[in-house]
C-alpha cells in the first residue's frame, strides 16, 4: 500500500481513477459467460424462523458479483434494530484510560479514512438447515480504532475492549437470572489494537444502511460476523476478560478433541474466520454447465470441486492478490453432464495447505454446537 499512497499523492485524483478502474477491469470480474442460464439448487432452504433475526439471506444463484450489493446484503439482529438519530449520537471512548473521550460522526469523519474490502460471515452460516446465506462481501470505510485507542492512552491495567452496542434485550441465564443488556462483543487489546479494524461509517460508498449499523459500526478484517458490532454506543476499556451472552454463551463452539488418545470436550468464544467454500450456483448455456462459486475465510491457494462421489477437479480461482479479506470466485466447467441429479461439493485450501475439513471430519463431526461450520459445502442440483 505504501506505493499507492505515493503515487496519489503525486498524481492525484487521476492515479485514484486509474486504480479503481484497473480493480474493475482486471482484478474482480465475476466468471459469467453471455447468453448462459441459471439452474436452481434442488435442496433450497425451508422458511426462516427466525426473521427478525435474519434478513436478506445471500441467494446463491442470483450471486453475479464480486461485490454484494447493499440491497441484496444480510442482516444479522439479536435484539431490537435501533433507528439512531445521528444529530443526538456519540461514540464514547472510556473505561481503563486516561483521556475518555465523547466522539461525533462528524469528528469520526474527519479522521483519516481506511478501506477494506471483506467478506463478512456469521458464524452460523450452513450450521443451521435454514440458514446458509449469511455472507455477503462489500467495501468498508472508515478511520481506524487503533489511533483513537491510543489517543485516549490505555492504562497499563486495561486488556480487554468492549464494544457496547445501542441495541437492547432481555437475557435469561442458565440460573434464570433475568436481566436488561445492550449487544456487546469484546477483544483482547492486543486485538483491537489491529490496524487494520476500522470504525466504519459508509459500505459500498454510500452511508452504512441502518441494518448494517448506522452510524458506526467495528469492522475487524478476518473476524466473524459476530465480532464487527453495530450501532456502536461505547467502547470501554476493561482489566478482566469479558464473558456475556455473546462471548461466553452464545457463540461459544463446543468440540470433542482428542488429546493423546484422550477424549477432551473444549469450549471456545467464536473469533476469527475460518477457511471455507461452497458452490454459488450452476449456470448452462446448452448442455456446456459450468459451476460458480466463492472461497473465503483464510488466504487461498486452492480450489476444487467434487461431482457426486468422483474425484476432487481443480476450479479456476481469480488470481488476485489484492484483497485479502475478501471472498475469491472459482470456476470448473461441467461440460454434458448425464441427466438426473447430482451432487455439487467444494473444497478450498489455503497457503498453509490446510483443506477446508470435510462433514465427516471429527473437527465437523464432534462439534456439538452449529458455530463455525466450515464443513465442505455439498449442493444437489437436477439435470435435464
Ligand atoms: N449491535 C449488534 N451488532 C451485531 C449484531 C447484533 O445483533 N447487534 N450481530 C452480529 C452478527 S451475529 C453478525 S453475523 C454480523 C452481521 O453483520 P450484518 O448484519 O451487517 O450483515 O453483525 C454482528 N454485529
Ligand atoms: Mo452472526
Amino acid at each position: 500500500m505504501p506505493h499507492l499512497q505515493r503515487r496519489e499523492l503525486i498524481q492525484g485524483s487521476a492515479a485514484l481513477a486509474a486504480i479503481a478502474a484497473f480493480h474493475a477491469s482486471r482484478a474482480y470480474s465475476f466468471p459469467t459467460r453471455s447468453g448462459e442460464e441459471v439452474v436452481k439448487w434442488t435442496d433450497q432452504l425451508p422458511p426462516n424462523p427466525v426473521p427478525e433475526v435474519i434478513k436478506n439471506q445471500l441467494v446463491w444463484e442470483d450471486l453475479d458479483s464480486w461485490v454484494t450489493p447493499n440491497d441484496k446484503f444480510f442482516s444479522i439482529a439479536h435484539f431490537n434494530r435501533p433507528v439512531i438519530d445521528e444529530s443526538a449520537w456519540k461514540l464514547e471512548i472510556g473505561g481503563l484510560v486516561k483521556k475518555p473521550m465523547a466522539l461525533t460522526l462528524a469528528d469520526i469523519k474527519a479522521r483519516l479514512r481506511q478501506e477494506v474490502t471483506f467478506t463478512v460471515e456469521c458464524s452460523g452460516n450452513t450450521g443451521l438447515p435454514f440458514f446458509n446465506g449469511g455472507i455477503g462481501n462489500a467495501r468498508w470505510a472508515g478511520t481506524p480504532l487503533a489511533p483513537i485507542l491510543k489517543e485516549a492512552g490505555v492504562l497499563d491495567s486495561g486488556i480487554e475492549v468492549v464494544f457496547w452496542a445501542a441495541d437492547e434485550g432481555e437475557i435469561k441465564r442458565a440460573d434464570d437470572v433475568t436481566f436488561k443488556q445492550n449487544f456487546a462483543r469484546s477483544m483482547s487489546l492486543a486485538d483491537a489494537m489491529d490496524p487494520k479494524n476500522i470504525l466504519c461509517y459508509e459500505m459500498n460508498g454510500t452511508t452504512l444502511p441502518p441494518d448494517n449499523g448506522f452510524p458506526v459500526r467495528l469492522i475487524a478484517p478476518g473476524w466473524y460476523g459476530v465480532a464487527n458490532a453495530k450501532w456502536l454506543k461505547r467502547i470501554e476499556v476493561r482489566d478482566q476478560r469479558f464473558e456475556n451472552r455473546f462471548m461466553g454463551r452464545d457463540y461459544v463452539t463446543l468440540r470433542e478433541e482428542d488429546h493423546n488418545g484422550e477424549t477432551v470436550w473444549v469450549e471456545t468464544s467464536v473469533g476469527r474466520a475460518r477457511l471455507k467454500s461452497a458452490p454459488a450456483r450452476v449456470t448452462h448455456i446448452g448442455s456446456d454447465y459450468r459451476i460458480v462459486g466463492a472461497a473465503w475465510g483464510a488466504p487461498i491457494d486452492r480450489v476444487e470441486v467434487k461431482i457426486d462421489d468422483g474425484p476432487w477437479m481443480q476450479a479456476t480461482v481469480d488470481g488476485t492478490e489484492e484483497a485479502e479479506f475478501a471472498w475469491k470466485m472459482w470456476s470448473l466447467d461441467w461440460p454434458k453432464p448425464s441427466t438426473g441429479e447430482h451432487t455439487v461439493t467444494s473444497r478450498a485450501i489455503d497457503k498453509s495447505g490446510n483443506i477446508q475439513p470435510a462433514m465427516s471430519d471429527p473437527w465437523i463431526a464432534k462439534k456439538h454446537t452449529y458455530w463455525e461450520s466450515n464443513g465442505q459445502v455439498t449442493r444437489r442440483i437436477q439435470v435435464s
